[in-house]
This record gives C-alpha cells, structure tokens and sequence, in this order.
C-alpha cells in the first residue's frame, strides 16, 4: 500500500517535472510563441524523425503576435516552470522565404541554422549551466538579413538518454520580427531540416551522462553560426 502510494506520488513528480517553453520577448504565454502541443501536459517530443521535433506543433496554427528585435541584440526566452532536467539547450533560426508570411509558414526544409548550444561543466558529474532556469537571453546575429524568423528554443533532456529514443525534446517556435540587420544569409552548411537533422544515435543525444562521466560533450546539430 505504502509502495503504490509512493510510486503514484513519483509518477505524479516525474510529471511535473517536465516543463514547456511559452514566452519570448516580453510578451505572455504563447502569445509571441507558436501554442505547442505539450501546452497542457508539459510533455516531450522523444522521435527526432517525427515533424513534432521541428517546433512541436500538431498544426500551422501561428502564435497570436510577432515580436521585434534588432540584430545584434539579446532576446529573452521562458520556459515554465524551469528547466528541470540536466541536457542542453540550444537556440535555432529560420528565415520566412520571400512569398511566405510568419503566422503561416510551415519551417520546412533545410533552413535552420544554430545560434546557440550550451556545453555542460566538466570534473565530477557534469552540471549544466540551464538546469533550474526559467529565463534565457540569446543574441540575435548582427549581420543576418532583415525580415521575419522562427527562433526555436530546445532543450534537450539526457537524464534518462543512455538507449536510444530516451532523450526529451522540449521545443517550442517564437515568431520574430529582425530589424536593423546587415545581408548574410548563412551559408547552406550551417542549415539543416527538422526532421533530419538529428538521428537517435547521434552521440550528444543517445549518452550515458552517469557512468562513466563523459569529459567531453558533442551538441546534436551543426555548427553555431555567428556573426
Ligand atoms: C513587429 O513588426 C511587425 C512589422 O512591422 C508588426 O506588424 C508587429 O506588430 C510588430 N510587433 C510588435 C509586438 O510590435
Ligand atoms: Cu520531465
């Protein structure tokens, strides 16, 4: 009896533990933000082949506004409650072609190209700068064309990623307005598709990070473009 009631209490723990990411800007929940489908369950995406992995949306539905920022400058990015498990979090851009419009387009193909990825500390076992945060700031690229983008927030859960298919995927898609940029469009090896960028066994996402402790840490994805 005791046993069940502690097992219920750790399921219902390890629910709460998961965690979503509705704010960027200074706007509220899923107002800059494409509405993602773990709005209510704070789940994860755990099929990097599935098109959840791109912005976790079941739809094209667009976020209810667009928020602006210059290039060069930070933005800030929320999740709630915080980011509770140990992993990375990375930050991806896309730019909306011409003949699209931000509240409608899909982010298909191989457009999106990394802005940040977060390495963990090493020496005992590792920490990770985000665990336990709620807020991030991410720099915009200062030379990236003016014009609207999808700005993807992931972080991606290793607690339980040593078999393949274990890691979480928490993502979600802002939709943001670049002004004041310069005209570099980031060339075609800093962009990849998702789904296909990732593979379950590629060896930032299908990890051990108890035993033994990695010293170093590989980031699924391509290189971080900055300018
Ligand atoms: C961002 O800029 C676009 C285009 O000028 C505008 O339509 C939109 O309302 C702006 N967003 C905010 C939050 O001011
Ligand atoms: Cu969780």
């Amino acid at each position: 009896m005791l046993a069940t009631v502690a097992l219920v209490l750790g399921a219902a723990l390890s629910a709460s533990a998961h965690y979503t990411f509705p704010k960027a800007g200074t706007g509220g929940d899923w107002q800059y933000v494409r509405k993602a489908d773990n709005w209510q369950s704070n789940g994860f995406v755990g099929n990097v082949a599935s098109e959840q992995i791109r912005c976790f949306q079941s739809s094209s539905a667009a976020a209810l506004a667009t928020f602006n920022a210059t290039a060069g400058s930070t933005v800030t990015y929320g999740a709630a409650p915080n980011v509770y498990h140990p992993g990375p979090m990375q930050f991806y851009l896309a730019r909306v072609p011409d003949g699209e419009t931000v509240n409608t387009w899909k982010g298909d193909g191989a457009v999106w190209f990394k802005i940040y990825q977060e390495q963990p500390n090493f020496g005992g076992q590792l920490t990770w700068p985000s665990t336990g945060k709620s807020s991030f700031t991410v720099s915009i690229p200062k030379c990236i064309t003016s014009g609207f983008y999808l700005l993807r927030a992931e972080h991606i859960a290793l607690h339980s990623a040593s078999t393949a298919g274990g890691a979480q995927f928490y993502i979600s898609c802002a939709q943001l307005g670049v002004t004041g940029g310069g005209n570099t469009d980031p060339p075609a090896s800093y962009k990849v598709a998702f789904p296909g960028a990732y593979k379950a066994a590629d060896p930032g996402i299908q990890i051990n990070i108890n035993y033994p402790v990695p010293t170093s840490y590989k980031n699924p994805g391509p290189a971080v473009f900055s300018c």
